[in-house]
């Protein structure tokens, strides 16, 4: 067991189990071209019900009337104009399939709303069989959006910008790679989670994709995942017209701007005409972008967008991740939180119909804990997708297992207030609240060659669930993890169990040990995004800014005080965020600066919940490898040893990260210390601190902190 797999391991059921299930006659298939998802359903099924339940199981092309114990697939269309009953289905949306497992004559029918609902539905059917559920089920599934996408981030040379698992699957050495395999095998493994489009290259992009050999490569992969209904994006480099095409000018608005584009999207539209869109960075960290020109934002996605539109229902994903990282230290007031409000709000309803605005989940970028990104609540009428990262690079870069689904439903169940009126972001993104007709949900992935395709394998969670999530926002965490360690590790309880715990788990320790309060990820934040760093937090452009001294920390984000971040979102939730009583603690230092001394709702003050957090994490983390090591011989042996390294380290890594955290703001605090005990035993930090804060008013009680043993 390499990983390879990931979920889609079709174990076969133990023979009770297995014997138990009756048998099928034939898989009746209503397409034959060998290349449409429909088809690729029916061997997906033939396979699995090959491994799973050991049945050899033939094809037929025909729904005839005496098709006893037959697995039907094929598309609402194709079902009823082979006769098939179409009376008990109700309503499907784009890509929603149809599951009835016990139709008549002892028959299962698998039938989407198009071609992926079909594919969709087999895999449902599969991965219930794969999990032993033989319940019977007829129901239907539809998706919360239409838009379920991916974005790798792999530059053409083969590296992958924040990857964890090795080199690239699309590109290498400047080209798209000549082998298919892995890539089928991607779009297999995104298929069955109803992801429908991937973006393959990286946001920050390399004009040098518009070569006549890269073109040929992208037709290639987007044929080989065609075949699972995944359809395939590219991220575009705003400059290419002047850098690639020779123009003096990459204004969105000159004329010879606009035709160079025109002519290069209809170039790739020959080579891939079921693109899916472009996704563009545009002005931000560097890359250049309409503001480059002093022309609008929405001048510049609207390029793109009639560049498009005369080849189908193509969307530009503009990013609202658009901010300056060479900011002047000295300018206080300026935050990064609120530039994506700053740069969109006012130029709601300027973007054409084909233009989805694309929107980091929270202000800044990706960290342990933020708030929702206000500007889900800002636009109106440009329609927007919630951009989530499976990639863990705040979040330990798969050398640390985070899993994700609590933190994205928490984002997602977040009601937003818009005009006083319930206003989940789920139902934001899915344009339910605000009548979108295009909208949705896309996350950087960061897959590559290793056989685990993430570098851990319990990340590969993240990907199952961002998957299981974006078709359905309120599916349960603890449900879809319990659902993926079936698939993944087997139907064992113990395996279920511990893996759920320490899933369900991670999000709250890494969050203690790597930064709580809503201070975010005290990371190196420069660069590399990974171990601890709190003093590169502040003084530069691409800090979170954690305004920490010797006395107090936190960035105040209030409209009275501070940045005004707070007032970006909906009144009620701004009044919530502006007042420090009704702020969350897990959000106290994103809105707020306070001293050290500041009592939380808990009754400790936000230094002793510092340093204990950051205890009692590095300590959670502790248990990880010892619940894991409960699993040994009930999971194969090369898996079981991968993960039972990667959280060993991350134990001790949570450590290094305990004592860094602690020890910086000992420090940071320490020339106003009087009275400061610390000893050193057995090479572990122990002390009982007495803080007098002598540059506060007289009489100031003195503050004791103790530090864990
Ligand atoms: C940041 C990453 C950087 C990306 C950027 C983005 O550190 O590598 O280019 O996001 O989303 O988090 O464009």
């Amino acid at each position: 067991e390499t990983g390879l797999d990931g979920w889609l391991r079709y174990a076969a059921l133990s023979p009770a189990l297995s014997n138990a299930q009756q048998r099928y006659s034939s898989i009746i298939v209503l397409d034959t071209d060998e290349t449409s998802p429909v088809y690729t359903a029916a061997k997906e099924l033939q396979d699995g019900l090959k491994r799973i339940l050991g049945q050899d199981i033939e094809f037929h092309f025909q729904l005839t009337g005496g098709s006893s114990s037959s697995i039907v697939v094929g598309t609402l269309e194709s079902f009823s104009s082979a006769g098939g009953n179409t009376k008990d289905i109700p309503e499907l949306k784009e890509d929603g399939f149809w599951l009835n497992t016990h139709a008549d004559n002892n028959c299962v029918h698998i039938v989407g709303q198009n071609e992926r609902g079909a594919i969709y539905g087999a895999f449902e059917y599969l991965m219930r069989l794969a999990q032993g559920n033989f319940d019977p089920v007829a129901s239907a599934s539809n998706p919360s959006a239409p838009i379920r996408w991916v974005n790798q981030w792999d530059n053409l040379d083969g590296s992958i910008e924040r990857g964890y698992a090795g080199p690239s699957i699309f590109f290498k050495d400047g080209e798209v790679v000549k082998d298919m395999t892995r890539i089928a095998q991607l779009a297999r493994l995104l298929s069955s989670v109803r992801i429908n489009a991937v973006v393959v290259n990286n946001v920050n992009a390399n004009p040098k994709l518009f070569s006549e050999s890269n073109l040929d490569g992208l037709h290639r992969i987007a044929n080989a995942m065609r075949p699972w209904g995944v359809r395939i994006g590219i991220s575009l480099y705003f400059d290419s017209p002047k850098e690639f095409g020779g123009l003096p000018t990459s204004d969105p608005l000159d004329p010879a701007v606009n035709d160079w584009w025109n002519d290069i999207t209809a170039k790739v539209y020959r080579k891939v005409p079921d693109l899916v869109g472009y996704t563009i960075k545009a002005n931000s960290e560097g890359q250049p972008g309409p503001l480059t020109y002093n022309r609008t934002l929405a001048d510049g996605a609207n390029m793109f967008a009639r560049a498009l539109k005369p080849h189908g229902d193509g969307v530009v994903m503009y990013r609202a991740f658009v901010y300056n990282h060479h900011l002047d230290e000295s300018v206080w007031k300026h935050d990064r939180a609120n530039a994506a409000v700053d740069y969109f709000k006012d130029l709601d309803g300027k973007f054409d119909d084909n233009v989805i605005v694309q929107i980091k989940w929270g202000p800044i970028d990706f960290q342990v804990r933020e708030p929702p990104s206000p500007l889900l609540a800002n636009l109106r009428k440009t329609k927007a997708a919630i951009e989530f990262q499976v990639a863990q690079e705040y979040l330990g870069q798969q050398s640390h297992f985070v899993y994700m689904a609590p933190l994205w439903r928490e984002i997602l169940d977040f009601d937003m207030r818009i005009d006083g009126r319930s206003s989940h972001i789920r139902d934001i993104v899915s344009g339910e609240r605000l009548g979108w007709n295009r909208s949705g949900y896309t996350t950087v992935l960061n897959i590559g060659s290793d056989s685990t395709w993430i570098g851990h394998h319990l990340s590969m969670s993240n990907l199952y669930a961002y998957g299981r999530i974006a078709w359905d926002p309120l599916s349960d965490p603890v449900s879809v993890i319990q659902e993926w360690t079936r698939l993944t590790f087997g139907l064992d309880k113990t395996i279920v169990d511990i893996i759920a715990k320490i899933s369900m788990e991670s999000w709250p320790t890494y969050e203690n040990y790597s930064g709580n309060l809503g201070v975010q990820t005290l990371c190196d934040i420069i660069y590399t995004h990974y171990g601890p760093s709190p003093g590169s937090q502040d003084g530069n452009g691409w800090g979170q800014w954690t305004r920490a001294n010797a006395h107090s920390i936190g960035m105040d984000r209030t409209v009275a005080t501070g940045s005004g971040n707070s007032g970006q979102y909906p009144a009620e939730v701004a009044a919530r965020y502006e007042n420090i009583e009704t702020t969350p603690d897990n959000l106290l230092l994103w809105f707020h600066h306070v001293p050290y001394t500041h009592r939380l709702k808990s009754g400790k003050t936000v230094i002793q919940h510092f340093y204990d957090a950051h205890y009692e994490g590095a300590a959670h983390a502790q248990t990880f490898p010892l619940e894991w090591a409960k699993l040994k011989g009930l999971i194969d042996d090369y898996r079981f040893e991968q993960v039972a390294f990667k959280l060993q380290y991350q134990a001790g890594h949570s450590i290094v990260w305990r004592d860094s955290v602690n020890y910086f703001y000992f420090a940071k605090c320490a020339f106003w210390l009087q009275g400061c005990l610390c000893y050193t035993r057995r090479g572990s930090f122990w002390g009982k601190a007495v803080i007098t804060e002598t540059n506060e008013a007289p009489g100031t009680a003195q503050k004791e902190l103790t530090f864990p043993s």
